[in-house]
């Protein structure tokens, strides 16, 4: 349909286009008409939360005109855009971030200061957007900064969960998971009721023959879900670009059954398949590092990727090109293998429905896809089960079969007679019942793998890929070290120093080319600069210590060492190595004198995070965290030395106040376990310094900050393998520190031995496959380093300000441009500076 607005009416458009408000009246007015209009309040009916929605509002005008602007920009300019096909979008909360990135946080500071609120209290009434589970997803929503703030162009396509990560609840140490209701207002997404896509599950496939002699393939039945596309703007820092997420929500598809159903009296049924739909996009799989094979969550992965690539082609075939130039003009990366069916969906849509050769769609397809690889843990690895997909998408199926066939034929012509490498890289793994690999079939799919850190991308060339290396060559497997945004993981979570740092420098330059920090280390022996940072420091921790009053009742020391482990629960992650070290030290403490406790470093361990509902072993080392607290901040011969807390939902509002708050972060992974891990960039990006294993981006971190600056222990990632092998066929000691941890455990000082059996033997008894006894006395050794390097207070800061200073390396903002010359082959669009 032609919706556009015929030339002669176009001046009265021209003449009422609105531009936001431009100053702190304009700013005021604004939130005091969404008030008494959009809100329906008034000044005596007007609490934090209306004031959050209105200042919101005003806010998301301004965006919204500018992104409306940044579309027509990028379609006029028609060149290549970028597609982050991503199930996890971590977002956090978006007023603040909004506020800044536009750069008028000041103004509404001052403007909502005379309307009678302080922006703070506003700013913290706002729900986390909470699509994701850790890692992954938090990257994702790093890369859409980046990608605004570099004037990339540049889609994100996600799925509108109506409920993101459960909010967890600690209750007598036990995590219960409560349900996280996100939407009951979010002025931060626009719906396009306008913006559908039909997607079909189900039925069957009918073949005919054309007029050519060719055979088509028709996939015919079955049932039909609607698709509504949600739009989130995303602000650049300090431009104009306002790029787009969109999130799919499902429906039921308009009409036809329900009607029927109603006619023939049956509402009920109706209503339920209505439900069934919803249910599509419903819930987030709270699941981080783990696979579990649901139907539902394969429905999910199909409908959002069948969504986008729609949405994708449909605006490609608006610019009337020949299909060859496809991926001249689209890139889509894979956040992981969850989309993979996308290369699926665009092959059908090419040879099914577009009527083009195998061939040569197979070629715009594999040009067309990149694949990001985010884990190596096996239980991480995508499977799905051929007869589920059969059922599902029975056309689908058929392809992934011909992908497979195509792609051995051509291993066996390169590497004839190995029948072994067929069987060990073909995308079909013959079990009961048969699976199709997404990663196998993501890299066939592909033109560039990558990893997420060297180690990491190291390693799936030499482990999970090793063959695939070998038919496709090395060219194809790449390395892009992640990053993070330094808006959100300096400038916001920590003001002051961000303003300290401006000062200093004379320049926020920092803020979109972070190598710029290196200006910082001319002033390391600067002592008012030093003072400073200490001063900024000290406030963040007293900050932190306000929220673990607030939050656990327990009162800490700021002067006290901060010891931070906040990340998902995982073994692999080895919170059980910290809270084992954490009992070692008490009773340590407790064996010692009162003279000399005395002489003590004093230390907060603070803990959080949270594990997989299902999984049953992360649960117990959270209650093993908050009964050694119940313990050990009870204890009066212990007093401020120590006190161990689990802070309860940690999310990216939480990380915000955490992590500038820290002294030492724990970053330790059995090695080779952790793709690269991003926290670790956040703390030190804030000034704490960290306790790590050789392992994901530490390495790239050691070898930035120097070996100086940074406590790393703990066996290497090519001892691993040959240690578990000696754990589970040699005689396994277990390290003595660690056995006196266990019988104190089991002695019951910490309450029901049972709860605790299952850590204990998980060492003892099954091998310590995550090697906690192996590099326990390595860990123990560097946490008394640590307390030796911080009574030193003036070498410790310089530490911190030396390792600040050479961070540059991980801002997303250098991640993306890797990503975005070595891989997308995309180019910035230069805009015209206005008032930014
Ligand atoms: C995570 C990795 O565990 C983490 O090391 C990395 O920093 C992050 O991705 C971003 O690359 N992986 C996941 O969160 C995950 O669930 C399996 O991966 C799909």
């Amino acid at each position: 349909v032609e919706a556009s607005i015929p030339e002669p009416q176009r001046e009265a458009w021209r003449k009422h286009q609105v531009d936001g408000f431009q100053d702190k009246d304009g700013f005021e007015r604004e939130v005091v008409r969404h008030v008494e209009t959009t809100l329906a309040r008034s000044m005596f009916n007007c609490d934090e939360s209306a004031a959050y929605a209105a200042t919101s509002l005003a806010f998301r005008d301004r965006l919204i005109l500018e992104w409306n602007r940044t579309q027509q920009r990028q379609t006029f300019a028609d060149s290549k855009r970028l597609y982050y096909l991503s199930l996890e979008f971590l977002m956090g909360r978006a007023l603040d971030n909004a506020m800044l990135n536009i750069g008028r946080k000041d103004m509404a500071k001052a403007g909502l200061a005379e309307l009678g609120f302080r922006i703070e209290d506003v700013i913290q009434q706002e729900h986390d957007a909470a699509l994701g589970n850790g890692g992954l997803g938090r990257l994702a929503a790093c890369f859409l900064d980046s990608l605004a703030s570099l004037n990339y162009p540049a889609w994100g396509y996600g799925l509108r969960y109506r409920y993101g990560i459960f909010k967890q609840e600690i209750i007598d140490g036990y995590q219960v998971e409560v349900p996280d209701y996100w939407l009951d207002f979010n002025p931060w997404e626009f719906p396009r009721h306008d913006v559908t896509v039909d997607i079909q599950f189900y039925g069957g496939v009918r073949k005919s023959v054309n007029s050519n002699g060719k055979t088509i393939s028709h996939w015919e039945g079955g049932e039909v879900v609607k698709a509504v596309a949600y739009d989130v703007p995303i602000p650049g820092y300090m431009t104009p670009s306002t790029n787009n997420l969109r999130l799919w929500s499902s429906k039921a598809a308009s009409g036809e059954f329900d009607f029927q159903k109603f006619n023939s009296g049956d509402y009920e049924s109706s209503v339920a398949d209505q439900q069934r739909a919803e249910t599509i996009s419903a819930v987030l799989y709270p699941n981080d590092n783990l696979e579990r094979g649901k139907e539902l969550r394969l429905k999910q992965q199909y409908f959002w990727v069948a969504a986008s690539l729609y949405d994708i082609v449909r605006r490609f075939k608006k610019s009337k090109r020949p299909w060859r130039e496809f991926p001249d003009q689209v890139a889509i990366q894979l956040n992981d293998t969850h989309p993979t069916l996308a290369i699926v969906e665009l092959q059908r849509i090419l040879i099914d429905l577009e009527g083009l050769e195998w061939d040569e769609a197979w070629n715009i397809v594999t040009n067309t896809f990149g694949y990001t690889n985010h884990t190596v843990l096996p239980e991480a690895l995508e499977k799905w089960s051929v007869p589920l997909i059969q059922h599902l998408l029975p056309r689908h199926l058929q392809i992934i079969y011909d992908i497979n066939l195509f792609f051995l034929q051509s291993v066996e012509r390169k590497f004839p007679d190995n029948r072994e490498l067929l069987g060990r890289v073909s995308i079909i793994e013959e079990s009961q019942p048969k699976m199709v690999r997404m990663a196998f079939l993501a890299i066939v799919g592909s033109h560039k793998v990558n990893g997420v850190a060297e180690l990491h991308s190291d390693l799936i060339k030499t482990t999970i890929f090793k063959d695939f290396v070998t038919i496709f060559g090395p060219d194809k497997f790449t390395n892009v070290t992640n990053g993070i945004t330094p808006r959100r993981w300096l400038h916001q979570a920590n003001p002051r120093l961000s303003e300290l740092i401006t000062k200093t420098t004379g320049t926020n330059d920092f803020l979109t080319d972070l190598d710029e920090l290196n200006k910082i280390e001319l002033h390391v022996d600067d002592p008012e600069f030093r003072k400073e940072w200490a001063a900024i420091k000290h406030a963040n921790k007293v900050r932190l210590a306000e929220l673990i009053k607030t939050s656990t009742g327990v009162t800490v020391d700021p002067s006290a060492l901060f010891d931070v482990q906040v990340k998902r629960i995982h073994e692999y992650k080895r919170q059980q190595l910290n809270i084992f070290g954490v009992i070692h030290r008490y009773l340590t403490l407790k064996a010692m004198s009162p003279e000399e406790r005395r002489k003590q470093q004093k230390r907060v361990s603070i803990f959080g995070g949270k594990a997989a509902p299902g999984y049953w072993m992360a649960k117990q080392i959270i209650h093993l965290v908050n009964s050694v607290g119940n313990v050990v901040n009870n204890d009066a011969d212990i007093g401020d030395l120590l006190k161990v807390v689990f802070l309860e939902d940690y999310n990216v509002s939480k990380a915000e106040i955490i992590v500038p708050a820290s002294d030492i972060s724990e970053h330790i992974s059995t090695a080779g376990t952790e793709a690269s891990g991003t926290s670790n960039m956040k703390f030190v990006l804030n000034g704490g310094l960290i306790i790590g294993t050789c392992d994901g981006a530490n390495i790239e971190i050691t070898r930035e900050i120097g070996e100086n600056n940074i406590f790393l222990f703990g066996n290497l990632a090519e001892e691993v393998d040959d240690l578990r092998h000696a754990h589970t066929y040699g005689s396994h000691t277990i390290d003595p520190d660690l056995n006196k941890v266990f019988q104190e455990i089991e002695k019951g000082t910490f309450g029901s031995t049972q709860d605790f059996a299952a850590l204990i033997s998980a060492v003892r008894d099954h091998g310590d496959y995550y090697l906690v006894s192996d590099d326990f006395h390595a860990y123990i050794e560097t946490q008394s380093l640590i307390d030796d390097a911080y009574r030193n207070q003036e070498e410790w800061l310089t530490k911190c300000i030396t390792s600040v200073s050479r961070m540059g390396f991980f801002s997303s903002d250098r991640c993306i441009t890797e990503y975005a010359d070595t891989i997308w082959n995309i180019e910035a669009l230069p805009v015209v500076d206005r008032e930014y």
